[in-house]
């Protein structure tokens, strides 16, 4: 198995050394990428001594080195899975063909737009979360925190170096302006919209790893099933990371969802805000709103680029080689439902124009499977809530919904009924101020906030009361 080169100024397991070209181009890149994490990466704690996992070898068991580090020494570098050999393009007009280990000059400029669309959101969900940590409900989430921004990080790396080996002076010129972009930013916003909205509480964050992560997942499945092979092997790699992001997300709700339980239970009125606890009907809310913007993120329902992309071979459906076996996807038809004199009237469209819609499909199984995880555990309570996945078309802003109003079930409403509901369907500025009204440090070992429980263990064998930031 290909273990990772920690003797080089970037650590890789790419050979690097045998490129002076690109080993240059990066070693320039890599101080810039240090002041966009010092000025723009985690403020708090920054210094500090961090538990964290740092890859050693890129098989399924190897990657994980735990130890205490301050971020800016982290190993960032350059991780690629092992070449699968004799592989195929896995799916598009050239199924079956050998894969490309270069860039056909035809696909440039989409290639190149794929993993700069890509790239951007790495370090613009590090920005988004950079002052997070001032409120950690306890050193262990502050830890979790910090590793998935380690690994955002990486995987900027992972996108930086696909740009500067295979892109020349386009890819350079690429990966600078990935660091000057920055989330929020009026004149220089990140390219995606979920990565310009603020995570300022952690309800939001355990929110956006449960969902936006999510969507990261099912993109980079997708790019995993790519004719470009070095990006394919870079997806795999980061898809590796990416489970643990998932787990900070689902257990965080989980634990807020556990603790609101318990909290009501307390109160004479059962009503856990009394208690200083997140009362259900909040956490519902913020559900609806991730859910809603992390589906944006999969592009419009029907999409002439996605057909592009599906067609040259760039991007497959979710786990193409292993779920289907037919893999043009020609001559195949998706019921969509299109909104037609305002009203909902389903269409029949070429699937290969679906496909941003198939891989949504299969991202919101993925999260039907979560909400379910989550009504056990309030079962286990003995809460009979449950918490509920809006539909698909509620509250879009981009694809064809997103010019009418719906309701929680997909109705289609008038702009006032909407209106009229919104608060009772999204957090409203009160419940946004409130939320942020809890969010006080707790920055000592062992102990935890208020409104969230405790986690059932630590990590890597470690208790809850372990050291996992030093200060
Ligand atoms: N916001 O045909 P359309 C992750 C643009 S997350 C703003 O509908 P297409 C992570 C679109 O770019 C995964 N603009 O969509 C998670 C296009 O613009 P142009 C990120 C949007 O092209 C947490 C136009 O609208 N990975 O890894 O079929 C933490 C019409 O496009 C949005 C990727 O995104 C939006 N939400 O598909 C850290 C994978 N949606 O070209 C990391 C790479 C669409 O007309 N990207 N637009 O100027 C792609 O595969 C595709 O670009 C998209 C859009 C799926 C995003």
């Amino acid at each position: 198995m290909a273990s990772i080169n920690y003797d080089e100024r970037i650590p890789n397991n790419v050979n690097l050394s045998s490129d002076k070209r690109l080993k240059k181009a990066l070693e320039k890149w890599q101080p810039r990428f240090l002041d966009w994490w010092n000025v723009v990466g985690p403020q708090v704690f920054s210094n500090n001594e961090v538990y964290l996992r740092t890859a050693v070898s890129v098989d399924r068991d190897g990657w994980a080195h735990f130890g205490h580090v301050k971020m800016p020494e982290y190993r960032w570098g350059i991780f690629l899975a092992d070449p699968e050999q004799g592989r195929v393009i896995p799916a598009g007009d050239d199924a079956g063909k050998p894969v490309w280990q270069e860039v056909p000059g035809e696909y440039r400029n989409t290639l190149k737009r794929l993993i700069v669309t890509q790239a951007d959101t790495e370090p613009a969900s590090v920005e988004q979360q950079r002052w997070l940590a001032q409120t950690a409900p306890s050193l262990y989430d502050a830890r979790n925190l910090f590793q998935v921004n380690v690994e955002e990080g990486r995987h900027l790396w992972a996108m930086v170096y696909l740009l500067q080996a295979y892109f020349g002076k386009d890819g350079r010129e690429e990966a600078d302006m990935l660091l000057e972009r920055c989330s929020g930013d009026e004149d220089k916003p990140r390219i995606l919209d979920a990565f310009n909205q603020p995570c300022s509480d952690w309800l939001t964050f355990f929110c956006f790893t449960t969902f936006t992560d999510r969507d990261g997942k099912y993109q980079l499945a997708a790019l995993a099933e790519s004719a470009f092979d070095p990006l394919s092997r870079t997806c795999r790699f980061m898809l590796t990371e990416e489970a643990h992001h998932l787990f900070v997300g689902q257990k965080g709700i989980e634990r807020v969802l556990r603790r609101s339980v318990q909290l009501s239970r307390q109160d004479p009125n059962g009503d856990a805000r009394a208690q200083g606890g997140i009362d259900l009907d909040t956490i519902q809310k913020y559900v609806n709103y991730w859910f809603a913007y992390s589906l944006d993120l999969f592009g419009s329902e029907i999409s002439t680029n996605a057909a592009d992309f599906f067609a040259s071979g760039l991007k497959g459906r979710y786990q193409e080689a292993k779920k289907y076996t037919e893999h043009t996807a020609l001559n195949q038809l998706k019921t969509i439902s299109m909104i037609e004199n305002d009203a909902l009237t389903e269409k029949e469209i070429p699937l290969r124009n679906a496909m941003n819609e198939l891989l949504r499909e299969e991202y919101a199984e993925d999260c039907y499977r979560v909400i379910k995880a989550w009504n056990r555990a309030l079962k286990k309570e003995k809460s009979d809530f449950q918490i509920k996945l809006p539909h698909t078309r509620f509250f879009r802003r981009q694809g064809i919904y997103s010019d009418h109003h719906f309701d929680l079930e997909g109705n289609m409403i008038s702009a006032e009924e909407f209106e009229a509901n919104q608060h009772k369907w999204l957090p409203s500025l009160a419940d946004r101020e409130y939320v942020i009204s809890l969010m006080k440090p707790v920055h000592e070992p062992g102990k935890c906030a208020n409104w969230i429980a405790a986690p059932n263990r630590g990590i890597n064998g470690n208790s809850f009361e372990f050291e996992y930031v030093r200060h």
